[in-house]
């Protein structure tokens, strides 16, 4: 018999397809983010359930007495929505989908920063709404990118795709930090500089751009005092989690001018985005766009699929975390 499957939500076709004939898979045709009951559900019903970001696992899923579940193949690189800790105690396996999102995730953490130091969005904004007034020496001033300082929080895989495109695209120096010694060749083709604390890294980049796991282990890792410590006009960038910043702290920064300003993919409690950063000019936001490609989201459901088949074939999981 076909091992019972759950996909949380839709997947690109090409990945569906290639699920519904591996599998006995169920889909979840509305799209709709699924509840705590609902996911407490279908761990007792399901033999693998194949969530994603908008999932919530806290312990709390994983209490009920029967649990069918033996895997989780987590749709996404980043996993701190689950409780591994909950998970690995009701004996369930959990992978992710590392590599394949690498480089759009370091594009769209260019993008946000060229957008908020050239003021893209304000000044599309602006047009849009009919009010440019034409060319002038002094309209809409930004920073210059090229020749500055990039600080990456977190110098793995995506830290350092965005470190490479800073450096060789934009002639930007790097400096870093990363709990573990980081010193392989692409660090050092990049001349990066890894500082020892935080703060090392804050005192020194224009840009600060954050690519850390999110989770207990680094919420609030940007809170008031670090946003102090960055440098007066610089930037701060995050592709990694919401929680890793404390948005209240981050909105009185930017309000007050403490740095220049801000990009954002990811937000704490997302979708939900507060009142006070959309009504500020100087932070550009997106809806958590960091791997939405066709091809790395079909890429991503792929790996999944790997992960998946490896488990019930009785082989050793690609991408196990926990
Ligand atoms: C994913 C991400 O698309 O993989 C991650 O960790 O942040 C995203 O780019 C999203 O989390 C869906 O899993």
């Amino acid at each position: 018999m076909k091992p019972r499957i759950l996909v949380t939500r839709r997947w690109p076709d090409a990945v569906e397809r290639l699920l519904a004939e591996r599998f006995d898979t169920t889909f979840n045709q509305d799209d709709k983010a699924l509840s705590a009951a609902e996911l407490s559900e279908a761990l007792e019903q399901f033999d693998a359930v194949l969530p994603t970001v908008s999932d919530k696992l806290p312990a709390s899923v994983f209490a009920q007495t029967a649990v069918r579940t033996r895997l989780l193949a987590n749709f996404g690189v980043g996993f701190s929505h689950i409780d591994i800790e909950a998970a690995r105690a009701r004996g369930i396996t959990v992978t992710n989908t590392p590599g394949v999102l690498t480089d759009c995730t370091a594009d769209i953490a260019l993008s946000l920063l060229l957008a908020v130091a050239r003021r893209a969005g304000e000044g599309e904004r602006q047009l849009r709404a009919g009010d440019w007034k034409g060319w002038c020496p002094t309209h809409m001033i930004g920073a210059k990118v090229s020749g500055k300082t990039i600080g990456i929080i977190g110098m793995g895989r995506i830290g350092k795709a965005t470190a490479k495109r800073a450096h060789f695209g934009f002639d930007m120096k790097v400096v870093f930090y990363n709990r573990s010694k980081v010193d392989d060749e692409a660090v050092r083709t990049m001349g990066a500089r890894q500082l020892d604390s935080v703060e090392a890294v804050l005192a020194e980049a224009d840009f600060v751009s954050l690519h850390c796991p999110g989770g207990a282990e680094n919420r609030h890792l940007i809170n008031a005092a670090r946003l102090k410590a960055m440098k007066p006009g610089a930037f701060l960038i995050n592709t990694a989690r919401g929680d890793v910043i404390d948005q209240q702290a981050l909105v009185e920064a930017l309000e007050s001018g403490v740095i220049a300003g801000a990009g954002l993919d990811v937000y704490d409690g997302e979708p939900a985005v507060p009142a006070a950063l959309t009504s500020l000019d100087n932070v550009v936001l997106l809806p958590h766009l960091g791997s939405a490609t066709e091809e790395t989201r079909v890429a991503m459901g792929m790996r999944a699929v790997d992960n998946l088949t490896a488990f019930f074939e009785g082989r050793a999981v690609p991408d196990r975390v926990a």
